[in-house]
């Protein structure tokens, strides 16, 4: 892709926008076009059209919305739904209206039955019942892969879709009420060691096995399919490897306070029993994640050491007129 290219990461604050600003800028694309929440409401299709006739962007990467873990998603699927639904479908249009060149929607792997298949195949999409925990979000997902495939089909729009696996990694959101499990366990052994209590809460069983992508790998695969994918299939992003809450649970303690214990609160909800991505078409396309695990948890509590102060670590519910 040319340097000059005028490049949109819509939802460049967030957790994988951040990380694909990174590696633009890494592979020499300084400035890319942003908008905060607070200069474009993305979920308005008015203001999302009058910006993109402004900026004329030429490339699209569609990683902006609300999303959470297990609790945010089973409390607020009124949110989740709606301003996902939204702002898929505005920023869609938009880049079909004023003639983006190409455009890569983010899924999620919650897109996929309950009790798909496992490792699962792309294939597995639409052919079951989806987890009653985050339904209302998966919805919103698996819409928005389908509106890059309507354009394609009707329109010849060039919109990809990737579907990541569950992320973590520097610029996470840390606060307890709506934070993915890996960063969750991390401030709760960090909270412990600091407080000096020994005893660490995993909420569930510690049983569902989980699969985790660092988001800088996640962003570099983004800018990969973005210059070698053309297809219609979604494709996942992973690593092709997984673990139980109860390992992941072990090892981050090892790295933040390897002194505490560990006891589950079996009242609150597993999800998924398991959900690991088959990513073989991701790898016979020639890429392949860098980071592991345990090194991707210890970079992750170094940038939360040194970030405290500006990480997020407390919830703010946006007010119904913003995104
Ligand atoms: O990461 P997480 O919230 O989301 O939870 P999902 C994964 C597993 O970790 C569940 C357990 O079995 C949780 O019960 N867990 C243990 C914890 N301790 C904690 C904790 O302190 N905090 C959290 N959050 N979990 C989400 C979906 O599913 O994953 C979204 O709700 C999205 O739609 C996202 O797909 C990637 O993996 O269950």
């Amino acid at each position: 892709m040319n340097k000059d290219a005028r490049i949109f990461v819509a939802g460049h604050r967030g957790l994988v926008g951040s990380a694909i600003v990174r590696r633009l800028g890494e592979l020499g694309h300084a400035n890319p076009i942003t908008a905060t929440r607070e200069q474009l409401d993305l979920r308005d299709q008015a203001a999302v059209n009058y910006w993109f006739r402004a900026n004329r962007p030429e490339y699209v990467y569609l990683v902006a919305g609300t999303v959470g873990g297990i609790l945010a998603n089973s409390t607020r699927p009124a949110e989740f739904i709606y301003d996902n639904l939204m702002i898929h479908a505005t920023v869609v249009h938009a880049a079909h209206l004023y003639g983006v060149r190409k455009l890569l929607y983010l899924g999620s792997s919650c897109i996929y039955p309950r009790l798909a298949h496992q490792p699962i195949e792309e294939g597995e999409l639409l052919s079951g019942q989806l987890e009653p925990t985050n339904e209302p979000y998966a919805i919103a997902k698996i819409a928005g892969i389908k509106l890059c495939q309507a354009y394609r089909t009707q329109y010849g729009s060039n919109f990809i879709s990737a579907m990541p696996t569950n992320l973590y990694g520097p610029g996470d959101n840390f606060d307890l009420t709506s934070s993915h499990v890996l960063p969750a366990l991390m401030r709760k052994f960090h909270d412990a060691k600091a407080q000096g209590d020994r005893s660490v809460v995993v909420w569930g069983s510690g049983t569902p096995r989980r699969e985790f992508l660092h988001v800088d790998d996640l962003a570099d695969a983004c800018v990969f399919l973005m210059e070698r994918y053309e297809g219609d299939t979604h494709i996942n992003v992973g690593t092709g490897v997984d673990l139980t809450i109860r390992e992941l649970a072990t090892m981050v303690g090892e790295v933040v306070y390897p002194e505490a214990t560990i006891t589950f609160d079996t009242s609150r909800p597993d999800g998924t029993p398991r959900k690991l991505l088959d990513v073989s078409r991701l790898h016979g396309l020639g890429w392949r994640h860098r980071y592991e695990l345990r090194e991707g948890i210890a970079q992750t509590y170094d940038w939360f050491l040194r970030h405290q102060s500006e990480a997020r670590m407390a919830t703010v519910v946006p007010a119904a007129s913003e995104a």
